[in-house]
């Protein structure tokens, strides 16, 4: 009876306060400390697996539908065949919990508009419509719940493939005749209500491609889960700014820290949905050392499988899985529940992370020499270890070169760690550091866009990424101030960003005949953007950048006040110049 009053009143008292109180500060706690979660794109588009009718459909494989322009009737038909023998909830959740994620995602609604849980709304569902007559998003809740592991949904709520008011099937039905708001208030809404009241507490929802949303259906939406489950999370996709925390554009990483919640979504190879002739995987050490920057520019890492029809995450992600939970079990302190980087500029060599007193330097390019020197920590360093090289704590010097803070590192000539090694600085204090752009220890200026100052009135927009885009106008300009440490010459990079073509990457579409001039005070150089090579950008690496030569300039240490501007603008394709940074390298390199 006494017991029976007790939880009575901790319900009462709980359901008081999350629905009364809760705000988004509250319900983003655990998802700032989780940094770390599994993605899953399972439906029945896992069956044809990137191939219709004898041929492979290009791009990704849960696109099929649309890709291919399958008609309704004949897609409906992999229901019958859907059958995953092999699902298992528990080991997927002790997969991703052995992995060190931290929260799953579940595709429960694609846009091919089949829902992968029983639903009442709609029979187009796993339980009344395929063999396999089972509810695997119960099965996953139950499994997660057992393992005290927050689970997501992921629900398409705009696009909706199999409707005729959903959007996006423009070769079944006339889009001109779609009602919108029918279908979000008889399919979308009712079967986001069953997801939060008919499997326990839901993490997070997270919407996709809101596309038409308007405003006010954004926010109805929001408010029917956050009505029926304070605490549950909306990505910001759900379109409108309405999201409880921003989501960045699939496997796009930030090139600075971002002062507000997001996450990044991440392909383990180049699909969402599993596809058999995608072989294309990120090695597990890009996919480390992503999950590092991204919680060092403030982000969440939700890094995504594809599970075959059976029910089997493919291999080549287990693996890749496993190397990262035996690299979090060693390194999770400078991932789990840190602060991002103090800097606001990236390093090449690696990233950076914060947590109380503590720096952690997350170094993927190893120094050769045994020596590692970072600039403009200006507290003192009480220890500096390697995490898992328990013994030996690395001795160091501190010192004011050249009237700025220079710390030298002695470290092994080989990497501790072949993926990312982590040397942890304990400080004197919450580190303070130099925020100013400097030139770094291995003599190079790192110019990002996204650093730079835009005049007052400019057309001129720049990404996440510190790339460009509008700059098609001569008078457009972008402005840095550096610090530069040693006198030289320096070769003066442009690194340009090719436009997505149509089918992806491969198509990719590079203006010619931009010219750019470049003034570092008295010293102008101009030239035309050459192509002379392609980058990979480690941290983004199905983005290639261009690399051009635009001249030598000797410089002297001191303040340094840089422009950019542009002579020429290629008319061809009207892309304008899509400039990412301006890098000054050490000649003798
Ligand atoms: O169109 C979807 C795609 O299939 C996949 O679900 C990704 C995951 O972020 N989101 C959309 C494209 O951005």
């Amino acid at each position: 009876m006494r017991r029976i009053f007790i939880t009575t009143i901790c319900l009462i008292a709980s359901i008081c306060v999350s629905s009364s109180a809760e705000t988004n500060q509250d319900r983003m706690t655990w998802f700032r400390d989780a940094r770390f979660g599994m993605f899953i794109h399972w439906g029945l588009y896992a069956i044809p697996a990137g191939e219709w009718k004898g041929k492979q459909i290009p791009g990704i494989g849960e696109w099929i539908m649309n890709r291919a322009k399958i008609p309704v009737a004949e897609y409906e038909q992999l229901a019958k065949q859907f059958n995953p023998v092999d699902f298992d909830a528990e080991r997927w959740v002790r997969t991703a919990r052995a992995a060190g994620q931290k929260y799953m995602v579940i595709t429960a609604k694609h846009h091919d508009g089949f829902a992968m849980f029983h639903s009442k709304v709609s029979k187009y569902n796993v339980y009344d419509a395929t063999p396999f007559h089972r509810d695997p998003i119960a099965e996953l809740a139950a499994a997660c719940k057992r393992n005290h592991m927050p689970l997501g949904f992921y629900y398409s709520q705009t696009q909706d493939w199999h409707e005729p008011d959903g959007n996006g099937n423009t070769w079944d039905f006339d889009p001109a005749k779609a009602n919108f708001d029918k279908y979000l208030h008889e399919k979308a809404i009712p079967q986001v209500r069953e997801l939060l009241s008919n499997y326990g507490p839901v993490a997070l929802i997270w919407f996709d491609t809101p596309r038409i949303i308007t405003e006010a259906q954004s926010k109805e939406l929001a408010d029917v889960v956050h009505t029926l489950q304070p605490k549950c999370l909306v990505d910001g996709r759900i379109g409108n700014d309405k999201g409880d925390y921003r989501s960045t554009g699939d496997n796009e990483i930030p090139v600075k820290v971002l002062d507000y919640d997001w996450e990044t979504p991440v392909t383990t190879n180049d699909t969402w949905g599993f596809k058999t002739s995608d072989t294309n995987w990120k090695s597990a050490q890009t996919l480390i050392r992503q999950l590092v920057d991204v919680a060092s520019k403030n982000g969440n890492y939700l890094l995504n499988v594809g599970p075959t029809s059976k029910g089997d995450i493919p291999k080549p992600a287990i693996e890749r899985l496993q190397q990262a939970g035996a690299w979090l079990k060693t390194n999770g302190a400078a991932v789990y529940g840190v602060k991002p980087s103090p800097y606001p500029y990236e390093f090449n060599w690696g990233s950076v992370t914060a947590k109380g007193d503590r720096l952690y330097l997350g170094v993927v390019e190893w120094p050769k020499n045994g020596s590692f020197e970072l600039y403009g920590v200006s507290n003192r360093v009480r220890k500096a270890v390697v995490l898992g090289e328990k013994n030996s704590p690395l001795k160091f010097k501190q010192s004011k070169t050249d009237g700025h803070d220079a710390l030298r590192l002695e470290v092994p000539s080989n990497a501790p760690n072949p993926d990312v090694s982590v040397i942890a600085l304990d400080l004197e204090g919450t580190p303070s550091v130099n925020t100013e752009l400097v030139q770094q220890p291995d003599g190079r200026v790192t110019l990002n866009c996204a650093l730079g100052k835009l005049p007052a009135e400019t057309k001129l927009k720049v990404s996440n990424r510190g790339i460009t885009s509008g700059w098609l106008d001569t008078s457009e300009k972008v402005q840095w101030d550096f610090q530069l440490y040693r006198p030289g010459s320096y070769q003066v990079l442009a690194r340009t960003t090719p436009q997505r073509g149509g089918g992806g990457w491969e198509t990719s579409l590079w203006e010619q005949g931009n010219e750019l001039q470049v003034t570092i005070g008295d010293k102008k150089i101009s030239h035309a953007l050459g192509n002379d090579g392609k980058i990979a950008d480690a941290r983004n690496p199905l983005t290639p950048d261009i690399k051009s030569q635009l001249g030598v300039v000797s410089l002297q240490p001191g303040a340094h006040h840089l422009t950019v501007e542009a002579l020429k603008i290629g008319s061809e394709r009207k892309l304008g110049v899509r400039l990412r940074e301006i890098e000054l390298v050490p000649v003798s390199e």
